[in-house]
């Protein structure tokens, strides 16, 4: 089994916050997760901190609203962005929102990389693809993550996984795919690699 460089277990709740204003200070290196709502974003963060509840998770869509921040070693971050593409806010919410995910991607220094989360059976949404292309105009590596693999075959997610990569070389930047399942625990090596890697200050994937 991979051993991770960081001891991402120890991570513990930092803050919530309403707003990226409201963020704790700009300074070493955050990762940020993002993705439509349901997509499995506070899984994921649970998997890779092997803790069941850090996170919150929901059958209910749209179940984290506001920006959880959760600190595993001096000044490293991973943060909990609320989904988007949820049917019931309102759209004058949906554009304020998109438009406050889009400066934190452009303005915030210590964002190091953007995760990316899809759920394996709908990939690359349009929301999905904006904030790709927001992430990528921002120079940040992005990691696009298919979720909930344990749902496909292995012949059906391998496919899939193949057309997304294929997909993803439009974007033109650092943006990696690899599938996973909080379940199975299927790509978790590679995406501890990939955060290995961006904790440590590389952008871009190695090996
Ligand atoms: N089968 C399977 N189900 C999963 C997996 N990951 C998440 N789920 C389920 O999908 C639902 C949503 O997961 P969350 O992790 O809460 O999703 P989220 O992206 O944080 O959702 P919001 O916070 O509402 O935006 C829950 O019922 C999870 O149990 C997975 O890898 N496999
Ligand atoms: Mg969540």
């Amino acid at each position: 089994m991979y051993k991770a460089k960081f001891n991402y277990q120890q991570a513990t709740f930092l803050t919530s916050a309403p707003d990226i204003k409201a963020l704790p200070a700009d300074t070493g290196i955050e990762v940020a997760f993002a993705g439509r709502s349901n997509a499995g974003k506070s899984s994921a963060l649970n998997t890779l901190t092997r803790q069941n509840s850090l996170a919150r998770t929901s059958k209910t869509p749209g179940r984290t609203q506001l920006i959880n921040t959760f600190v595993f070693a001096e000044d490293k971050r991973l943060i909990d962005l609320p989904g988007y593409g949820f049917a019931k806010v309102p759209l004058a919410v949906k554009e304020k929102w998109q438009k406050s995910l889009s400066q934190y991607l452009e303005q915030r220094q210590s964002l190091q990389g953007l995760v990316v989360l899809m759920d394996i059976r709908h990939p690359l949404k349009d929301l999905d693809q904006q904030l790709v292309h927001w992430a990528v105009q921002s120079e940040l590596s992005v990691l696009i993550l298919l979720t909930k693999a344990d749902k496909l075959g292995p012949g059906a997610r391998k496919k899939i996984l193949l057309e997304v990569r294929e997909a993803a070389l439009a974007f033109m930047g650092d943006v990696t795919v690899h599938m996973f399942s909080s379940l199975t625990k299927i790509g978790m090596t590679e995406f501890e690699q990939t955060l290995d890697n961006w904790f440590s200050g590389n952008p871009a994937e190695q090996g």
